[in-house]
């Protein structure tokens, strides 16, 4: 399967800060993407399409503000890297604020995104990434593997949040979908994509289906419950089927019968998937048991629907397994 990642991505590595004043990497860290490199054959860079296929996705002021926002943060004396922490959600006006700490606040739905010097780059050529595998498969490619990071299914059109910036996914599955496919997203990454179901829950020309732990205990807490379902022309092209906490391939594969019949009932000519390896086991913020073999079984079962799939990387932060759990999913894909 032809692989895709840019080393330009590798330009976003956000810190935390420690109270003795240190930093050390911040969880979604490029060590993530090194990992699974050393795991997958060749591996191609990143076409540049600019940032118009962007733009059909996310808000125009939303990019300005992430471009600049290290910057201006910097700018405003703050050390580190951007983060927000006030939110308007009282009474909100749509203020047009100029100060770097309240543009962080609009444009984000929690703290955990922080922007880098290099983020902006970083988030960039993930989305490229992404675009670059999707040729692959609109020429004819039967899967390609995107290896996205930052990785994108929290981000909306003018938000950010949950360690994505960008929507890889989305901005693929848009640019598919404007290249005249009928396009699927199958999420199934350990969290709810949030963002990709709020980009198109009113579209009825994007199927959105996700896997995930039960919002009522897992982040992203507020989205993924299983009565959201899509809403005007979009009412039904969102299928959310939450799992609780412990949950292995036994209660995972009859959830994945259900989304795979609805993307075939839907009439899905190309799927988009949002892989994510935090269902592993041991994965240290998430409650799945999903073993490395069971990413082989998943995938062949993917497979099985006969679509052209892209596959744009998410979740998973046990950095020494995500090589071989990339690896299972892209073995039994092919
Ligand atoms: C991203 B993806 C901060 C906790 C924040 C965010 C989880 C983001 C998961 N201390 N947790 O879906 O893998
Ligand atoms: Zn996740």
């Amino acid at each position: 399967m032809r692989c895709f990642f840019d080393p330009r991505q590798l330009a976003h590595a956000p810190t935390m800060e420690l109270h003795n004043g240190g930093f050390v990497p911040y969880a979604e860290t490029p060590a993530r993407a090194e990992a699974v490199l050393a795991a997958l054959g060749p591996v191609e860079g990143a076409v540049d399409h600019g940032e118009a296929p962007l733009r059909a996705v996310h808000d125009e002021a939303y990019l300005a503000f992430l471009w600049s926002a290290h910057k201006d943060w910097r700018a405003a004396g703050r050390a580190g890297d951007a983060s927000g922490y006030a939110w308007p959600i009282v009474r909100r006006r749509p203020l047009a604020l100029d100060r770097i700490d309240a543009k962080l606040g609009a444009y984000s739905f929690d703290a955990s995104s922080p922007i880098a010097e290099g983020t902006w780059g970083g988030a960039y050529w993930s989305a490229q990434t992404a675009l670059t595998a999707l040729d692959a498969v609109l020429v004819g490619e039967r899967a390609a593997f995107a290896l996205c990071r930052p990785p994108g299914h929290h981000a909306g059109r003018d938000y950010l949040g949950g360690y994505c910036h960008l929507n890889n996914a989305a901005i693929a599955a848009e640019a598919a979908t404007t290249a005249g496919r009928r396009v699927a997203i199958l999420d199934v990454d350990y969290h709810h994509g949030n963002g990709t179901q709020d980009l198109f829950y009113e579209r009825g020309d994007v199927f959105f289906a996700s896997i995930h732990a039960d919002p009522r205990t897992d982040y992203p807490y507020f989205w993924g419950h299983a009565d959201e379902r899509g809403e005007g022309a979009g009412e039904g092209a969102t299928l959310n089927l939450p799992l609780p906490r412990g949950a292995g391939l036994a209660e995972y594969l009859p959830a994945l019968e259900r989304a795979l019949a609805a993307i075939a009932g839907f009439g899905a000519d190309l799927l988009v998937i949002s892989y994510g390896a935090d269902t592993w086991a041991g994965d240290p913020i998430s409650f799945f048991k999903l073993e490395t073999p069971d990413y082989a079984v998943m995938a062949a079962r993917i497979a099985s629907l006969g679509l052209p799939g892209l596959v744009v990387m998410e979740g998973g932060y046990a950095v020494d397994a995500l090589g071989p759990n990339v690896a299972a999913f892209l073995e039994g894909l092919a």
